[in-house]
């Protein structure tokens, strides 16, 4: 059983998409271990995107990220880090195919509606940027 990070950004949180965002994975039988809504300190944001520092996309990244709510989860399930990626889609959404939740709600990179870890160790690390252990349910 492995756990990831997902989280539903502050535009799909404004176009009220939580909901079927969330369905995607519930369908595919992954457990939400933890989740809650909150506006992202710009201190956070930065140590969540800091691999991506100084790339000329980074300063809209952490304004839009901060620029209202987002849905921040855990989730649980067999190869749910590889699953979940290929269930998002490619980061660009004119790039993700149809049936994956970019392909399907967005259509522009930068606001491409959710993330998710990419590798166990970004996993762990953004797991616990963003919750403490004792938020996390036992299944
Ligand atoms: P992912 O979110 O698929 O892990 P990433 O880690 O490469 O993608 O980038 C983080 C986010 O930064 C991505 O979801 C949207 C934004 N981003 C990436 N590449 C971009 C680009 N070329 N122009 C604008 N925003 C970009
Ligand atoms: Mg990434």
């Amino acid at each position: 059983m492995q756990q990831t990070f997902l989280m539903v950004k502050p535009d799909a949180v404004r176009r009220g998409l939580i909901g079927r965002i969330v369905s995607r994975f519930e369908e595919k039988g992954f457990q939400m271990v933890a989740g809650k809504l909150m506006v992202i300190p710009e201190e956070l944001a930065r140590k969540h995107y800091s691999e991506h520092e100084g790339k000329p996309f980074y300063k809209d990244l952490i304004s839009f990220m901060t620029s209202g709510p987002v849905f921040a989860m855990v989730w649980e399930g067999n190869d749910i880090i590889d699953l979940s990626r290929m269930m998002m889609g490619s980061t660009d959404p004119q790039k993700a195919l149809p049936g994956t939740i970019r392909g399907d709600f967005a259509n522009l990179v930068n606001r491409n509606v959710i993330h998710g870890s990419d590798s166990p160790e970004s996993a762990d690390r953004e797991i616990h940027l963003f919750f403490d252990d004792h938020e996390l349910v036992k299944c």
